[in-house]
C-alpha cells in the first residue's frame, strides 16, 4: 500500500458565491469562507476546493474567466486570497483551486486582442473559421444550446465556444497557448496551493476537421465522438505533467464529459504521468435520456452500484478513484439518490456512509453535510443559471409545453446546488444580511446548520461521525471493495478489506423494511455505525445504513 496524502483527504467543495458574504453585497466571498473555517474543520475534511474566485464577468458564475491571476473584488481580491490560503495552511486545511482552461472569458484581453483581426498576434489563442453555405462551420451544438459557433462581425469569421458565447475555446494546438497556462499553473503553484480540479480538461484538444455531427441532438454520442478525448489530450496533459505538475507536490483532479471506464487508465494511470484523479459522469447521467438532462429517464439501481464496482475494479491497483454525488452542475444528491421528502435525513445519512466507505478520494460537497435539498422556485425569473435559462429559452422556441419544462427545470436546474448555504433561520438563511444573488430554499427554516449543531444525531453531526471513522480506518480508503449483491433492487451491500481488517457496509436505498439475507454469520462482526436505531441485525429499515467490522 503506497500511502498518499490525497488518496486519504476527505475533500469538502465550495461554491463560493452561495457560501458566506461578509459584507452584505448578496455575493458570497473569501472573507465570508474565512469566517467559516473552524465550521470547516470541524467536519474532518481535509482539502477544500474552491469553485473559480478569478475575474470573470460572470456569464457562467466564474467559469468565464478574465484573469487568471486575479482574484475577482467581489470575493474580496488578492488580499482575501492570501489570508484565506495562510490561515487553511496553519490550520492543516489545503486548497484546490478549479482550473478553467479550456476556455476563456471573451472579455480575456486574448480574445479581445484576437477578434481584432486575422493578422492579430493572438488570433490563434482561439478557433476561428470561415462560415459555410451563409452558416456555422458546422452543425455542432454546445453545451448550453445553440451552435457552438458564434460569427464576429470585425472580421467575419466565425469562433468556436463549446459552451456559452461568453466562453470561447482556447487553441491548445498553439504552444504559446499551452506555455501561457502552464506560466498560470507555476503562479498559483508558487503562491502555495496544493492543486487543481481541471474543468472539462476531457475536450482541451480538437479533431481540427471539424466534422459534422452525424445525430447533433444525441448529447451524449456528440460529446463522445466530436467534443471529448480529442487525438492530442493525452499529448497535451503530460507535456503539462513533465513541466509544471511534477514539480510540485499537489493533487489534481480533471473533469469531464466523455471520461468513461475504457479511457480513465489513459488520464489517471500510476504509470502514465498526466493526472492523479478524474470526475467521470457515469453515475451522474445515470438518468439522462439521449437528449440529455432535459429527457430524463429512470435511474436504474443495478447500473448504479454496477458503475461504482466497474470503475472500483477498473482503477484498482493501477490509478485512483474520485467519490462524489454531488457537485454545483447537478441536482442536490439527497433529492436524486436519496428521499428528500419522508427520510431526509435518513436518506442523507446512509448516502453519507456511501460516500464515505468507498475506495477513492471522498468529494462532500457545500450543504450535503446538512442534508439541503432541490429547490422549486416558483417563476424562471427566479433562476439564475445561464444552461437552466437557455434550455428554457430554446424549449420556448420548440414551441414545448411550458408547464411541463418547468417541473423539468425544477428537478435539473443546476441552481438547485447552488441556493445559499443554510446558516441558520433567519434572514436568508444567514447567509447574507442584503439581498442574496440567488434566493435561499424556503426549508432554511427546517434545515440549517444551526439546529444541527445543537442535535446530537443530526445529519452534520454524523458527517463528523463518518469522517472521523474513515481516518480512523484506512482499510476504507485503501482496503478491497466487492459488492455482495450486485442484483438487488433495494440494497447496496458490499465488503471492504485488507489485510488486517473487513467491514461490511449495508445500505437500504428503499422506503420498506429489507431483509439482508446474506450468507454471513453476524456473530463475527460488530456494528460499528448506524444511521438510525433499531432493527434485528438481518434487516435495514428504510433508508437505514449499517457498518460491521469483523471481529473474530
Ligand atoms: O462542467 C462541465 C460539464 O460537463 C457541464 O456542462 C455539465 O455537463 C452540466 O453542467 C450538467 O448540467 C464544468 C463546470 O463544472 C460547469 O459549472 C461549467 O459551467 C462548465 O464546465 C463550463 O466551464
Ligand atoms: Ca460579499
Amino acid at each position: 500500500m503506497n500511502r498518499v496524502w490525497w488518496k486519504e483527504a476527505v475533500v469538502y467543495q465550495i461554491y463560493p458565491r452561495s457560501y458566506m458574504d461578509s459584507n452584505g453585497d448578496g455575493i458570497g466571498d473569501i472573507p465570508g469562507i474565512i469566517s467559516k473555517l473552524n465550521y470547516i474543520k470541524s467536519l474532518g475534511v481535509d482539502i477544500i476546493w474552491l469553485c473559480p474566485v478569478y475575474e470573470s464577468p460572470n456569464d457562467d458564475n466564474g467559469y468565464d474567466i478574465s484573469n487568471y491571476r486575479k482574484i475577482s473584488n467581489d470575493f474580496g481580491g488578492d488580499p482575501a486570497f492570501d489570508k484565506l490560503l495562510s490561515k487553511m495552511h496553519e490550520m492543516g486545511l489545503k486548497l484546490v483551486m478549479d482550473l478553467v482552461v479550456n476556455h476563456s472569458s471573451d472579455e480575456h484581453h486574448w480574445f479581445e486582442e484576437s477578434r481584432k483581426s486575422k493578422d492579430n498576434p493572438f488570433r490563434d489563442y482561439y478557433f476561428w473559421k470561415p462560415g459555410k453555405n451563409d452558416g456555422p462551420p458546422n452543425n455542432w451544438t454546445s453545451f448550453f444550446t445553440g451552435s457552438t459557433w458564434e460569427s464576429d462581425q470585425r472580421t467575419n469569421e466565425y469562433y468556436l465556444h463549446l459552451f456559452t458565447k461568453k466562453q470561447p475555446d482556447l487553441n491548445w494546438e498553439n504552444p504559446k497557448v499551452r506555455e501561457e497556462i502552464y506560466d498560470i499553473m507555476h503562479f498559483w503553484f508558487k503562491k502555495g496551493i496544493d492543486g487543481f480540479r481541471m474543468d472539462v480538461i476531457s475536450v482541451i484538444s480538437k479533431d481540427l476537421d471539424f466534422p459534422d455531427a452525424k445525430n447533433p441532438t444525441n448529447y451524449n454520442e456528440t460529446i463522445n465522438t466530436h467534443y471529448a478525448n480529442g487525438p492530442r489530450v493525452h499529448e497535451f496533459l503530460r507535456e503539462m505533467h513533465e513541466k509544471v505538475l511534477s514539480q510540485y507536490d499537489i493533487m489534481t483532479v480533471g473533469e469531464g464529459p466523455g471520461i468513461d471506464l475504457e479511457n480513465s487508465l489513459l488520464y489517471v494511470g500510476e504509470d502514465r504521468k498526466e493526472l492523479n484523479m478524474v470526475f467521470h459522469f457515469d453515475h451522474m447521467f445515470i438518468d439522462n435520456g439521449p437528449g440529455g438532462k432535459y429527457d430524463p429517464i429512470e435511474m436504474d439501481f443495478i447500473r448504479f452500484k454496477q458503475v461504482f464496482s466497474l470503475w472500483d475494479a477498473r482503477l484498482k491497483g493501477r490509478g485512483w478513484g474520485s467519490i462524489f454525488l454531488g457537485n454545483h452542475d447537478f441536482s442536490r444528491m439527497v433529492s436524486r439518490f436519496g428521499d428528500d421528502t419522508h427520510y431526509r435525513e435518513d436518506s442523507a445519512k446512509m448516502l453519507a456512509m456511501l460516500l464515505l466507505t468507498m475506495r477513492g478520494t471522498a468529494y462532500i460537497y457545500q450543504g450535503d453535510e446538512i442534508g439541503m435539498t432541490n429547490v422549486a422556485f416558483p417563476s424562471i425569473s427566479d433562476y439564475n443559471d445561464v444552461e437552466t435559462l437557455n434550455s428554457w429559452k430554446e424549449a420556448e422556441a420548440n414551441g414545448l409545453d411550458m408547464d411541463e419544462f418547468f417541473k423539468l427545470v425544477h428537478k435539473q436546474s443546476r441552481d438547485n446546488a447552488r441556493t445559499p448555504m443554510q446558516w441558520k433561520n433567519s434572514d436568508n438563511a444567514g447567509f447574507t444580511t442584503g439581498s442574496p444573488w440567488l434566493k435561499p430554499n424556503p426549508n432554511f427554516k427546517e434545515i440549517n446548520v444551526e439546529s444541527q449543531e445543537d442535535q446530537q444525531d443530526s445529519i452534520l453531526n454524523f458527517y463528523r461521525k463518518m469522517t472521523a471513522f474513515r481516518k480512523a480506518n484506512l482499510c476504507l480508503v485503501y482496503g478491497d471493495y466487492e459488492d455482495l449483491k450486485p442484483h438487488d433492487q433495494n440494497l447496496f451491500t458490499y465488503r471492504r478489506w485488507d489485510t488486517k481488517d473487513e467491514f461490511l457496509v449495508l445500505l437500504n436505498f428503499s422506503d420498506q423494511d429489507r431483509s439482508l439475507a446474506l450468507n454471513i454469520d453476524f456473530d463475527d462482526y460488530e456494528l460499528k455505525l448506524s444511521n438510525k436505531p433499531g432493527t434485528s441485525r438481518t434487516t435495514l429499515s428504510p433508508w437505514q445504513g449499517k457498518l460491521f467490522k469483523r471481529i473474530s
